[in-house]
Parts: C-alpha cells; structure tokens; sequence
C-alpha cells in the first residue's frame, strides 16, 4: 500500500507504540543497558540494542546474556539497576524530542475525533508521557503493566482497543519493531511500521517517519 493511501472505509482509531514511534528512548535504554553489559563483561553493541526494541526488560537482559554459557545468578537486580539508570536518563525528555511529524499528527488526529492510545512495552511509559507532554491527548493507555503476554502476542494492543471502544478492523496501530508488526496483525489490526535501517516484515504500510503516516487513513 502507499502513503496515498485511501480505505474504503475510514478507520476510527490510533494506537502508538512509544519508543521508536513517538520518541527515540531507544538511545537511553542502549546507555542503561551498555553499563550493565560492562559491568558483568558481556559484548553489547548499538547492533544488538536493534533486537531489543518492542523487548519488555527481563527478555532484554536474557537476549544481553544469551552467550554465556549461564545466565547470572542476580538477573533481577541487574535488571533493576538498569531501571534506574533508564529512568535517571529519561528526565531530561522534553516535547521537543518527539520525534518529526508525531504532534501534527496527533494534534490533527485529535481535532478530526480519532480516539487515541498507546500502547508500550516500557514500564515507564507514563513517565515519558507526562515528560512528552502528550498524555492528555491519549484516550487510553496500555503500558508494560498492562498487560500478560508481551509483543508479539497481540495482548497489548487487544487491550488498548478495548479501552477505547473499538474492535481490531477499526483500529490502525503504529509500530517500530518487528515484534510490535507482529503483535499488531496478530490483534487483527491495520499496521504502519516506522521503518529504520531494517525492514520490517508484514507491516501494511511503511513510512520512514511518523511524518509520512497519511491522516487519509482516518479520512481526516
Ligand atoms: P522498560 P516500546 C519498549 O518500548 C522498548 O522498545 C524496549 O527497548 C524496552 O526494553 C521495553 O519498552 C521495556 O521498557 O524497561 O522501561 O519497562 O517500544 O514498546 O514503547
Ligand atoms: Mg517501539
């Protein structure tokens, strides 16, 4: 499909991914986890950070580790002190790092009565919300306690829609990692993949940015 895109029937409903989509945390959970990495001596690059974009955190740590011949024994608490270095870095988010084209587009979708909502992995999603200062444009929100199997089991995104009234034929979903595609046309939902260097498998449209997404989708 291309960005000139027109459905036949307008969908009714947005659900965004959070990292990758909205804003690029990616960079800060790559700082976190690079720490944590040097600190057990384990090999960690810019290139393995790709794998853990959509990822919820323990996985990260086990994806981070898969190379040694055992994981440690302390995976919490590396986990943990991950956390708080993630959430030390991600104070200095402000509106400006939304990422191009996100608050027209929001901003338009929102004028044009298209509920909206997120719909993350990240545990600390609501704090990049506020930080963003886009929460109060979302109608719903489904973060990494929302919900029980993660991307790419559609849960996250079935979840969203249900906040939001909507049934998966009506909802188009926004998404940066391939897990996140998955997860989207596993919920049954129309999916626009923000492609990076990569490509992703299975998205119904791609666009570079969140600036080439076409409000025609929503026929606004
Ligand atoms: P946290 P998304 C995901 O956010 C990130 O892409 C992924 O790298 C991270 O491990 C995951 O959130 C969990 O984040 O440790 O803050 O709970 O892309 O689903 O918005
Ligand atoms: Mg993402």
């Amino acid at each position: 499909m291309t960005p000139d895109v027109k459905p036949a029937k307008p969908f009714r409903y947005a659900i965004f991914d959070l990292d990758g989509v909205l804003v690029d945390t990616a960079e800060y959970h790559y700082l976190a986890w690079k720490k944590i990495a040097d600190e057990i001596g384990v090999p960690f690059d810019r290139k393995k950070n790709e794998r853990l974009r959509g990822v919820p955190r323990m996985r990260s740590l086990e994806i981070i580790v898969e190379d040694l011949p055992r994981p440690p024994a302390h995976m919490e608490e590396l986990a943990a002190r991950k956390n708080v270095r993630y959430v030390e870095m991600i104070q200095q988010v402000q509106p400006k790092d939304l990422l191009p084209g996100v608050e027209r587009l929001l901003k338009s979708l929102k004028a044009g009565g298209i509920k909206m909502a997120l719909g993350s992995s990240s545990k600390n999603a609501m704090t990049v919300l506020k930080l963003l200062g886009i929460d109060g444009l979302l109608d719903a929100v489904v973060d990494g306690h929302g919900f029980k199997n993660a991307k790419p089991a559609p849960d996250v995104f079935v979840n969203a829609a249900n906040l939001l009234g909507g049934t998966p034929a009506e909802c188009v979903v926004v998404e940066d990692a391939q897990a996140g595609v998955d997860a989207g046309k596993a919920a049954g939902m129309f999916v626009v993949g923000v492609a990076r260097d990569e490509p992703l498998q299975g998205a119904d449209l791609l666009v570079a940015t969140p600036a080439g997404i076409p409000l025609a989708l929503w026929g606004v």
